[in-house]
């Protein structure tokens, strides 16, 4: 049951796409623009999702999981643009939202700042948000209603605690992810709690396989001491297996890796002996998610944030587990 500002706003906005192309699509430039639901006004909730890219594994089986939770069937009529990891993009996308008139509006910010102008326009015009994944640094007051995502602080400090104990003496490269992004920002400030000491260089790598590999490409230069590198997403930590052959050296032995995600690929390169450690970050939460909007459409109380549970991954991982694997 929607809320009543929801479906006062929902008649209003159903009345004016009457009158427009029809009810099927609404499309929202600076990224590609998706719609999928029924037609607005028919009682579903209309959600406008700004996901922030498709740049690794994660992020597809995350966009994956929304897709299969958001859909007419459950009660949604979804508008997904996908900002190609341009912040510019996603702010527009939120401002086709507002203009939409959505009733909730999600999204997963591609780096903490420079929301605060849009985030008090969404605000100014009474749609909830629901944040994921990413986190926002933001000086709007109550920005958003509710928050899923993973604990990036505790994916970098439990990476840290295997370092310390199985590789007490590495010299550690750092292979970043966005800078700036909550995931960079966390997962660094996590693991150098522990071992920063360890820690010879960084650099990033965006989080994308082919600029993890360039980076690991300049850092074998840079660093030719570095034992392990400590990379904060298994697209990265694949690009830089692929630097460290190119160099003649043997990943997870020469130079040790400990990654974060838990991909299938990720996975197999740990079965593989190429990666040494994995910190898992469950991508997969369409559900919970989709639960959530409803309560927030609904006008219920929900939790401030959800934390997606995690696990970890080392060598003694089989090929079943790989073989398993959702995503
Ligand atoms: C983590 C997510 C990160 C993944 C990367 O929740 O934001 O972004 O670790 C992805 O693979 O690019």
């Amino acid at each position: 049951m929607l809320s009543t500002r929801t479906l006062s706003r929902r008649s209003v906005f159903a009345a004016g796409l009457a009158g427009a192309a029809g009810l099927a699509g609404l499309t929202a430039c600076g990224g590609d623009s998706e719609t999928a639901g029924a037609e607005a006004g028919s009682g579903s909730i209309t959600v406008g999702f700004s996901q922030l890219g498709a740049e690794s594994g994660w992020r597809t089986a995350n966009t994956e999981s929304v897709k299969k939770a958001l859909t007419s069937a459950n009660g949604f009529d979804l508008t997904f643009v996908d900002a190609q990891q341009k912040q510019e993009n996603q702010i527009k996308a939120l401002r086709d939202f507002i203009t939409q008139d959505v009733d909730v509006i999600a999204f997963s910010p591609v780096i903490e700042t420079g929301w605060d102008e849009v985030l008090q326009e969404i605000k100014d015009a009474g749609i909830p948000v629901v944040l994921v994944d990413r986190t926002v640094d933001t000086t709007v007051e109550d920005p958003f209603a509710t928050w899923i995502g993973a604990d990036f602080e505790q994916e970098g400090k439990t990476a840290g605690e295997w370092v310390a104990k199985n590789a007490p003496d590495a010299k550690v490269f750092e292979l970043q992810g966005t800078l700036g992004s909550g995931a960079q920002v966390d997962r660094e400030k996590g693991f150098d709690a522990g071992v920063g000491k360890q820690v010879v260089g960084k650099a990033s790598g965006n989080f994308t396989r082919a600029e993890g590999k360039t980076a690991v490409e300049a850092a074998l230069q840079t660093y030719p001491d570095a034992t392990l590198i400590f990379s904060h997403n298994d697209d990265m930590a694949l690009g830089a297996i692929e630097a460290i052959e190119a160099a003649g050296k043997v990943p997870g032995e020469d130079i040790r890796i400990v990654s974060v995600d838990g991909v299938r690929d990720g996975l197999q390169a740990l079965v593989d002996k190429k990666i040494n450690y994995i910190v898992e970050c469950n991508p997969v939460f369409g559900d919970q998610l989709a639960g959530l909007i409803k309560k927030v459409a609904a006008g219920e109380d929900v939790p401030k944030k959800t934390i997606v549970q995690d696990q970890a991954f080392d060598q003694t991982t089989t090929q079943s587990v790989v073989d398993g694997r959702a995503y």
